[in-house]
């Protein structure tokens, strides 16, 4: 029988199903990885104006939470994602040494879909000066990556480059940004930065689509790919295949937002 990998989430629940630990699972399970998952904060979205409201599990159960994998499982990767506040940082940084997590992907979430401006600032700041360092891999958008690089803005591949740069020097291993749906180019840019050379994806955007949670899948495929033991090279290129095919059938949810669909590859 093949061996069989698992990976953790260290992430919030999105609960309209596109984002956080639930796309976090989905894209494991796609991928072919045995998902595991601690709960950080429930987002619930008004059906109003779906305006995002950030609900926090208590520190204690986070804590008791990552027990249950790293005292007794242990994962072949883990992936953290929204954190939502400064003390939930840190205990992802003492977890790290306490049961020496080993490919470590963060998703440095500040902002969600159609917010520009970062949303818990002591979080950012703690993730920033904190826990960057930790990461095998990041792979912040680009107003967490403007944020992470001390730039004011990022507008175009060039900008981007400068920013892996910046982040790099902060600790993280490799960094990943990609343009995404922020960018006015008709482009799709993602970039690679292993510290010494730039993997450079370019495609056309898709148009009549949907990328709600499109980060988060993006970061937790690589996740399931460094728990399969794939070079980081190779999770990237993998993970632009999935992303791409799970983009180009997305669909409608209601008047606000729409989802990836992670299975359609399998179609
Ligand atoms: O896409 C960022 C994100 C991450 N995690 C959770 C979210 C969102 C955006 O809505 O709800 C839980």
């Amino acid at each position: 029988m093949a061996e069989k990998f698992k990976a953790l989430t260290i992430a919030g629940s999105d609960t309209s199903g596109s984002a956080g630990m639930e796309a976090d699972l989905k894209s494991f399970e796609e991928i072919g990885v045995y998902g595991m998952a601690v709960l950080t904060v429930i987002v619930a979205q008004s059906p109003k104006n779906w305006a995002h409201d950030i609900f926090p599990i208590d520190i204690t159960t986070v804590e008791r939470q990552i027990a249950t994998v790293g005292g007794s499982i242990g994962a072949d990767a883990i992936k953290t994602g929204m954190l939502g506040s400064a003390a939930l940082v840190e205990l992802v940084v003492d977890s790290i040494k306490k049961y020496k997590f080993k490919n470590i992907v963060i998703d440095p979430v500040m902002v969600c879909k159609g917010i520009d401006a970062i949303m818990v600032p002591e979080a950012a700041a703690a993730i920033k000066t904190k826990l960057v360092k930790y990461a095998d891999v990041i792979t912040p958008n680009t107003i967490e990556a403007a944020y992470l690089a001390d730039m004011e803005k990022i507008e175009n591949v060039d900008d981007i480059k400068q920013a892996c740069i910046n982040i790099h020097k902060l600790g993280a291993k490799n960094v990943v940004i990609k343009s995404g749906s922020r960018f006015t180019s008709d482009k799709m840019t993602d970039v690679l930065f292993d510290g010494k050379d730039f993997l450079i994806e370019e495609k056309p955007k898709l148009t009549g689509v949907y990328n709600s949670g499109a980060g988060c899948s993006f970061s937790a495929a690589m996740t399931a790919c460094l728990a399969k033991g794939f070079t980081v090279h190779d999770a990237f290129k993998t993970t632009q295949t999935f992303m791409q095919k799970a983009v180009a059938e997305s669909f409608k949810l209601n008047q606000y937002t729409g989802a990836l669909c992670h299975w359609a590859a399998r179609q």
